[in-house]
């Protein structure tokens, strides 16, 4: 019998496999747009793997078609660290949320940070865990209340938000790049997250970009509410703009 030709899959960048999952209102698929932009302006599609985190961050694993890989919570950082190291021609991106990169896996970032690992991370702050339904998180602002802080974060016992652009640009290195956007500027971020992309291309060294985002499901916030939360209250503790560019001017 003749053998029949295989149908072949057509090559797509721009179709999902899916239709994503995130809650109405969330910023997740804004941060995701800049970055897929981002990936497609640079033409790196076919170098890129992709790694998310456990947490809503995780919903973006069929949603590009890319090489992905979704890791335990907070252990995207050392793996696709270690992706990298097998075979440095690929551009590796490690994506979390603020629980996983400043909590639970706040080591494996200091530690990529430090040895200037050739990786770039980008990290979601909506200031608390999205998925496990909104406890406190290290980025969650003082007297916010949450699942796990009902009466409001107490500073004195619970410390203050981490402020995690700052402290990657404290112990990195001049070629590192480090920034702090906000989907309420997609424009910005995305310039930020190519910045970022583009350091670990001309083989320079790690890159960081945070993300101010929204949970209006676990904030219990309408539109409006929603906006003034991330534009008004988030903005008093986390500044935007670049804090760190190697040999550049920084914007911001
Ligand atoms: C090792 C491990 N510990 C805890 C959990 C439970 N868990 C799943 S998602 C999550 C919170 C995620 O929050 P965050 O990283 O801030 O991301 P978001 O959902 O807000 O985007 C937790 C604690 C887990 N899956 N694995
Ligand atoms: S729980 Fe929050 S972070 Fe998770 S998908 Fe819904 S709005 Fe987005």
């Amino acid at each position: 019998m003749a053998v029949q030709p295989q149908p072949q899959m057509p090559k797509v960048w721009r179709t999902e496999t899916k239709p994503h999952k995130f809650c109405p209102g969330c910023g997740h698929p804004l941060v995701l747009k800049a970055i897929g932009e981002a990936i497609e302006e640079l033409v790196i599609e076919e170098r890129v793997v992709f790694g998310c985190d456990i947490g809503c961050s995780l919903l973006a694993w069929d949603f590009f078609n890319l090489d992905s890989i979704q890791t335990h919570h907070g252990r995207t950082t050392p793996v696709i660290t270690g992706v990298k190291r097998a075979n440095p021609d690929i551009i590796g991106i490690a994506y979390m949320g603020d629980g996983g990169g400043y909590a639970i896996g706040s080591q494996h970032l200091v530690n990529a940070a430090t040895r200037n690992e050739k990786i770039t991370v980008f990290l979601v702050n909506n200031t608390q865990y999205g998925m496990t339904g909104g406890q406190m998180a290290p980025t969650t602002l003082p007297g916010q209340k949450t699942e796990t802080s009902p009466y409001g974060r107490d500073p004195e016992t619970t410390g203050y938000p981490t402020l995690g652009p700052e402290m990657i640009a404290a112990i990195t290195g001049p070629n590192a790049y480090v920034a702090r956007g906000t989907v309420s500027n997609l424009r910005q971020l995305k310039r930020m997250v190519k910045r970022a992309l583009e350091n670990q291309m001309e083989g320079r060294g790690f890159s960081f970009v945070e993300a101010l985002s929204l949970c209006p499901t676990n904030w219990g916030t309408n539109a409006e509410e929603t906006w003034h939360w991330l534009e008004e209250d988030m903005a008093k503790y986390f500044k935007v703009g670049e804090l760190k560019v190697p040999g550049e001017a920084k914007e911001g």
